[in-house]
């Protein structure tokens, strides 16, 4: 297994709508092995393809806690079919946006429609953190980011700060 680069914001990539996946074969795995890798390493419960540059509609988690086993969950062409009524709070991160944080309303509980890594149909109904990490790596497909749920004035501070740490960088 391989651990990728991350695209950081302000990378456009990150706003790209990524595309259906057709074939579950064993390169398909094999990238969803290197998104577990990537994203055990960073260290995060999510990642979404297009955050190591590939905009195929496929995204890995595990919210499992630091006591528990490991529980890598992946999802190839998910979709929400069901949100609840009920809304939560949480604080959100983005490995894409280090070391930025802040609090995201979004419904409870989802049910997600899915191909799972046996190339067949699954239901997940989630609820808590995993629902919540559901919604923030599905916009990632949809190119949307979490920062799109704070105030405009917040947002574009922290584009700007982004932008100008990038061009600070050696390419
Ligand atoms: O998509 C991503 O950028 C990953 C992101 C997922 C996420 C976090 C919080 C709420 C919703 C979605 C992260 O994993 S940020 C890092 C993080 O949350 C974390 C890191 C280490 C231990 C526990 C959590
Ligand atoms: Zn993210």
């Amino acid at each position: 297994m391989t651990i990728k680069p991350l695209i950081i914001l302000p990378d456009p990539l990150l706003r790209e709508v990524s595309k259906p996946i057709e074939t579950v074969d064993a390169e398909l795995l094999k990238l969803a092995d290197d998104m577990l890798e990537t994203m055990y390493d960073a260290p995060g419960i999510g990642l979404a393809a297009i955050q190591i540059g590939v905009a195929r509609r496929l995204l890995v988690i595990d919210v499992a806690r630091e006591d528990e086993p490991k529980a890598p969950m992946v999802f190839i062409n998910p979709e929400i079919v069901r949100s609840s009524d009920e809304r939560s709070v949480y604080e959100e991160g983005c490995l894409s946006i280090p070391d930025y944080y802040a609090e995201v309303e979004r419904p409870a509980a989802v049910t997600v429609k899915h191909i799972g890594r046996d190339g067949k149909e699954h239901l997940v109904e989630a609820d808590g953190l995993l629902a919540t990490c559901l919604q923030h790596e599905i916009d990632h497909l949809n190119g949307v980011l979490f920062i799109d749920y704070i105030s405009r004035l917040k947002r574009e501070m922290v584009i700007r700060k982004f932008t100008k740490a990038s061009k600070g960088k050696a390419v």
